[in-house]
């Protein structure tokens, strides 16, 4: 590593309500931070019944779920179903249209971090598709203290399965207390932000104050990251995540992303008309609104 990044902007993601009954530490996406290409919102939730993330569309981008707590379950327009527990990834490529429900599984609270992905213009109207790892599955390794779990791109000589449209790296760093300095390349030409889960970490260079747990930190230019724990006593947790940046303009109707509002527009209509992906939404409706009652 020759140039390590240095933190450039800090941001303490604050709880706000979001979906229905459930509460989301949103730090890319609010109104501080509208955008950082390619991602477009990174939401650490927290929810537990009745309250989730009912029947809702999305267009031109992914989601990443990766859940820390407890489960969700998914359902789509499609019939594809499943259960997203601790430690699982659900990387999901919403392409032209899918309409699903996110609803917290089981007893507790169930916490977790979405990110989403952009797509360039090329991908946006991609058949829809799951790639579903489980926790049991996803690469790790561990050496001097410092453990990482590889959800997409490499890191310590191991590889994600996870194909990932837009170039993606997402990893799990955890670091015991006097452990070794975490060192990890980040190709220079891709934004990264680090984002706090527990403890305490020093990122980019030693002599910085130690930043704590729901802090987003945004990355500025160099070709890798160096991270210390220097707490005595409390393990640090965190992501790691950067993208190759798409450079194209971006028009957002909440869960539509396209390029222009003309392509949002479209979107709309395609939707309120169950149109050009949106054709199997017309008859659909999730169980989990069914169980609720709701017309
Ligand atoms: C939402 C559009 C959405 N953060 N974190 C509009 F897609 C959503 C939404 C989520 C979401 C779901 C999970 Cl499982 C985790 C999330 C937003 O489904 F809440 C609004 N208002
Ligand atoms: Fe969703």
């Amino acid at each position: 590593m020759e140039k390590p990044r240095q933190v450039v902007r800090k941001f303490l993601a604050r709880p706000q309500h979001e979906g229905v009954g459930a509460v989301v530490r949103r730090s890319i996406g609010r109104f501080e931070l509208r955008y950082f290409d390619p991602f477009l919102v990174l939401d650490e939730f927290s929810v537990s019944a009745p309250a989730g993330f009912p029947d809702h569309p999305h267009r031109g981008f992914e989601t990443v779920t990766y859940m820390l707590e407890g489960a969700v379950t998914h359902e789509d327009f499609e019939g594809h179903r499943g259960t997203i527990k601790a430690g699982d990834v659900q990387w999901m490529t919403a392409g032209r249209g899918i309409v699903h429900s996110e609803m917290p599984a089981g007893p507790g609270t169930s916490k977790g971090l979405q990110l989403w992905v952009n797509l360039s213009s090329a991908n946006k109207m991609v058949e829809p598709g799951y790639q579903e790892i489980l926790s049991k599955d996803i690469a790790c390794t561990s050496a001097e203290g410092v453990t990482v779990r590889v959800i997409a791109g490499n890191a310590m000589g191991v590889r994600s399965p996870v194909r990932t449209r837009t170039p993606t790296l997402y990893l799990d760093f955890t670091v015991r207390p006097r452990a070794a300095a975490v060192r990890q390349p980040v190709d220079a030409s891709w934004n990264a932000f680090a984002y706090v889960l527990e403890g305490e970490g020093v990122f980019g260079a030693e002599r910085c104050a130690p930043v704590g747990a729901h802090h987003l930190l945004l990355l500025g230019q160099g070709d890798g990251l160096e991270v210390w724990n220097k707490s005595a006593d409390k393990t640090l947790r965190f992501l790691l995540v950067a993208g190759e940046p798409i450079g194209e303009p971006v028009a957002q109707l909440g869960p539509f992303v396209m390029n222009t509002e003309e392509e949002i527009d479209m979107t709309v209509d395609d939707f309120e008309r169950y149109a050009n992906g949106f054709e199997k939404a017309r008859h659909w409706k999730s169980q989990a609104m069914v169980a609720l009652g709701v017309e």
